[in-house]
């Protein structure tokens, strides 16, 4: 079935970077899952803000750092909304995913000890499994795994063994950046729950798909990275709900975090502050908000729908390719895919893509677990954002059948 009602062609003249040419193609972009591309709307937000108020925040009585702070604050506001958080200090502003994942880990340390568990899935990113390693070390905790099958979902009959009182931390991917998996979180919350283990959320491959709303999930801490829903790198979420976040220490000490130092003693800043030590990523931040204000204002539904039609045709019309597996054929599934051709090298496909204007990952896309399970080197992966078309798609599978024939 066709979407009418979405102008893709409309959305793409939104995005600059879409009419450049890559070795004398057209630029086919398929490697949103790494990164997304930004919309002129949200770089007009960065130039203004360096053009007119760039300023440092919460310190100034003039009026540039008025201004800034106003922004700043206007795209947390946002950014609650986004995810129904009960209150904008739940929001903290963070370097992206893995500064909050690793932020939320630290804070864990005073929690934990010798004799209690924590629940990971086979199919997380390095970022959702380093940390947590570390904090084992730490802590004496021991890291036990949710293994998956062979479609590339989550073995729940597993977790539900693994699951038991000494469990204190869940954390699982909302999507698989790997295998594009959509897993079942609002069971594994409500589960993890049950025992009185906190969970956190990956959602980093999720947002830029579908909403989240936190309350709902009853979700403890979830994270984003906004260079993955059209904004800016080096900026990011955790979303934490207000009882954790106050019993977790600070991450880092530094400026805009504290209430009062003294060499006696220091006391430390209320929530967010207390886990924003230095000056952030201002104009990131303010250019998160609009980024999402302008998924928000395409809706974040049509992009689900029009994203699964690309998902379905592609693996289609992919399947057609000799030779070719994929790798995660979980029901529910993101507008990633991960393939390969026979034995060909995952990488020697890229860069033959490249030639030919189309972008993907290839490689182990930082989730080596993902790849020792289904036993491969790495994939290549076309992940398809909303301003991505069918015709794209078409020239993704002749530049693969091109590939092919000229490395087999
Ligand atoms: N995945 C990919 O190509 P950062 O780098 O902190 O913004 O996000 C880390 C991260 C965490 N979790 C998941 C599920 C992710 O996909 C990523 C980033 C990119 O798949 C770059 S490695």
């Amino acid at each position: 079935m066709t979407n009418t009602t979405f102008d893709v062609q409309a959305i793409r003249k939104d995005f600059p970077i879409l009419n450049r040419e890559v070795n004398g193609r057209p630029l086919v972009y398929f490697d949103n899952a790494a990164t997304s591309q930004t919309p002129k709307q949200v770089i007009d937000v960065i130039v203004d803000y360096y053009s007119r108020y760039n300023a440092n925040i919460h310190r100034g009585v003039h009026t540039l750092s008025q201004e800034a702070t106003d922004a700043y604050e206007k795209a947390r506001e946002t950014l609650r909304a986004h995810l129904n958080a009960k209150e904008a200090s739940e929001i903290i502003f963070t370097s992206g995913t893995t500064h909050s994942i690793n932020l939320v880990a630290n804070g864990f340390q005073a929690l934990l000890g010798p004799g209690d568990e924590l629940l990971v899935s086979e199919m997380e990113h390095h970022s959702n499994i380093v940390p947590w390693q570390m904090l084992c070390e730490k802590t004496g905790s021991t890291l036990q795994v949710v293994p998956m099958n062979e479609r590339g979902e989550l073995n729940m009959e597993a977790f539900d063994k693994l699951l038991n009182p000494q469990t204190k931390l869940v954390f699982c991917n909302h999507v698989s950046n790997a295998l594009g998996s959509i897993n079942p979180i609002e069971e594994i919350i409500n589960k993890a729950h049950a025992v009185g283990a906190a969970v956190l959320i990956d959602g980093a491959q999720a947002a830029p798909h579908f909403k989240a709303d936190v309350q709902q999930l009853d979700v403890d801490f979830y994270t984003i990275s906004a260079h993955k829903v059209c904004g800016p790198t080096g900026v990011g979420l955790l979303y934490g709900k207000r009882d954790w976040l106050e019993k977790l220490p600070p991450y880092q000490g530094g400026g805009e975090m504290i209430a009062e130092v003294s060499f006696e003693k220091t006391t430390y800043a209320g929530l967010p502050h207390k886990f924003e030590a230095g000056t952030p990523n201002i104009a990131g931040g303010i250019a998160f908000g609009a980024a999402i204000d302008y998924m928000n204002a395409i809706g974040f539904e049509q992009i689900a729908a029009y994203e699964h039609e690309l998902l379905v045709y592609a693996t289609e019309q992919l399947k057609q390719i000799e030779g070719l597996r994929i790798i995660g054929e979980a029901e529910n599934k993101a507008s990633v895919i991960s393939f390969n051709v026979g034995s060909i090298h995952p990488y020697d496909i890229g860069a033959i893509l490249d030639k030919l204007g189309v972008a993907v990952r290839t490689g182990h896309h930082c989730a080596q677990p993902v790849m020792h399970h289904f036993q491969v080197p790495g994939t290549v992966r076309a992940s398809f954002a909303f301003y991505n078309t069918k015709e794209e798609i078409d020239s993704l599978v002749e530049a693969v059948k091109k590939a092919v024939g000229m490395l087999q």
